[in-house]
């Protein structure tokens, strides 16, 4: 049995490592940048003087929110990974917004001035945008929203393209899974991820409608955010453990919040995955650890490793091509027989 679980352990985080492109999800220190400058949430410099006029490097310039979770994390490895490996031809400036709008604006702003030939970032919430997004349409700098998106009032073409998951249709498959895990009927409650963040208002769209529509003997009795970290999905659960006496199952937005409920139901003596049934969105490690654990039933893919579609994007914009308006992510869901049935 050690040597099934081993195997299955092995496939899970190869899965993941996978995922992280090649680099553990949870690495603290992603791989070095790559011919421009990194910043936490200092202006980055002003790029290296190969980039007079004439080089004809690729300079982006990418917006990051910051490190609250492990998908969050495994995109950025991606990113500053793949950069790393194209170093002749791309010259990458990152920034990390530690997730403050504030703090994406102003990298924002450095890169409009460094003269970067894209601007990429995940807007950390829907609203807010138009002002700096304007400033780019004026200084003629194509914009890739990433993994997240502006809400639909601002006008579109502020920004070139997106490169994101439906979040609406993993709600919808959370809501699917949930609903065949608990047989048709029970309690459940709901993390949400961050307030305002596209990723949080359209899963939650896409799950509770589901819910309303096609599942009237389950009944969502409580939906409040964990900002899409383990410690906040953590502490909200431990506060709806003990608000209500019957929970049979809970989706969180993220699986960082599904490893924080797992901790909290664990402390309140109940088996997570048993007495309570959890669902998760990302597909990083720890969720295919715990489902193979048996803590945890199902996680919906969005993949993070979008580093090759956005500077394949980018070099195209350079060039003066077309694009979709949504470069969407094929993802999987994967329930506890799935992930077992993909292990080798
Ligand atoms: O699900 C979560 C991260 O925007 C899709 O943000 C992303 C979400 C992802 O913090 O783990």
């Amino acid at each position: 049995m050690k040597k099934v679980f081993a195997m299955l352990l092995a496939a899970a985080m190869s899965l993941s490592l996978a995922a992280c492109g090649g680099q553990p999800a949870n690495n603290p220190n992603p791989p070095a940048n790559s011919g421009g400058s990194s910043s936490s949430t200092q202006t980055p410099t002003p790029p290296p003087a190969d980039n007079k006029p004439g080089n004809d490097k690729l300079v982006v310039g990418f917006a990051q929110i910051g490190q609250e979770s492990g998908w969050r994390d495994a995109e950025t490895n991606d990113i500053q990974w793949y950069a790393s490996r194209n170093i002749d031809t791309i010259e990458l400036h990152f920034a990390d917004a530690q997730q403050k709008q504030e703090n994406q604006i102003k990298a924002i702003r450095s890169f409009i001035e460094m003269g970067v030939d894209v601007i990429a970032f995940p807007p950390v919430v829907e609203t807010g945008w138009e002002a700096v997004l304007t400033e780019c349409q004026e200084a003629g700098i194509p914009v890739i929203l990433v993994d997240r998106g502006i809400d639909a009032n601002t006008d579109d073409s502020l920004y070139t393209t997106m490169i994101a998951s439906d979040h609406v249709w993993a709600g919808e498959q959370a809501a699917i899974a949930m609903n065949d895990l608990l047989g048709g009927s029970g309690v459940v409650v709901e993390l949400e991820g961050t307030v305002g963040a596209s990723a949080a208002v359209q899963r939650k769209q896409g799950f509770d409608e589901y819910m309303a529509k096609n599942c009237s003997s389950i009944e969502i009795v409580a939906s409040q955010t964990g900002d899409f970290t383990r410690a906040q999905g953590k502490e909200v659960m431990e506060s709806f453990l003990k608000t209500y006496n019957k929970i049979d199952g809970v989706f969180c937005h993220n699986d960082d919040m599904a490893l924080g409920a797992i901790e909290a139901i664990k402390e309140a003596g109940l088996k997570p995955g048993e007495d309570i049934k959890i669902v998760g969105v990302d597909g990083v490690k720890g969720a295919f650890e715990a489902i193979l654990a048996g803590e945890m039933n199902c996680t919906v893919e969005c993949t993070p490793i979008l580093a090759n579609q956005i500077f394949d994007t980018a070099a195209k914009l350079k060039a003066g091509e077309s694009v979709e308006k949504w470069v969407m992510s094929a993802d999987e869901v994967y329930t506890a027989d799935v992930v077992a049935g993909r292990a080798y």
